[in-house]
């Protein structure tokens, strides 16, 4: 089900659990202000999810509360997972959907990284 933008932080969504240890996921990268791991059910050859470590519904809670550190952190961690995984030469495209409209189904901000394929002009 797609999320409510809008909504306060839930603690106990599974990207949270993944951050605290408690459900496992492979850590392609960890550092003080995100991780990133394998989207569960990739949609290109090459898709990994790059999640902040603190409480962030979504772009838009992000964007609004997070801390200058925070957001520089985040960005440079999404650019360091694709460059670090080969990503930069034959290109990668990354999404955040925000709320409902865009089916964001998991309430904690996530950047997705595809890359693996042409992936044609946009995504629908
Ligand atoms: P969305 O932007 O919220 O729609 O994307 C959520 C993604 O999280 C989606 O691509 C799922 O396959 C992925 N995912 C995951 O990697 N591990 C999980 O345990 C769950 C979802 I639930």
């Amino acid at each position: 089900m797609p999320i409510d933008a809008t909504q306060a932080y839930d603690d106990q969504n599974i990207f949270a659990k993944i951050l605290r240890g408690e459900i496992p996921a492979t850590r392609l990268y960890d550092d003080d202000y995100a991780i990133a791991f394998p989207d569960i059910a990739p949609q290109a050859p090459t898709h990994i999810l790059v999640i902040p470590k603190g409480a962030y519904v979504s772009w838009d809670d992000f964007s609004a509360r997070a801390s200058d550190a925070e957001i520089a952190g985040f960005v440079r961690a999404v650019g360091t997972v694709a460059r670090d995984a080969g990503l930069v030469a034959p290109g990668y495209r990354l999404l955040a959907n925000t709320g409902h409209d865009s089916h964001q189904e998991v309430p904690h901000l996530h950047v997705h990284i595809f890359a693996g394929r042409a992936l044609g002009p946009m995504l629908a």
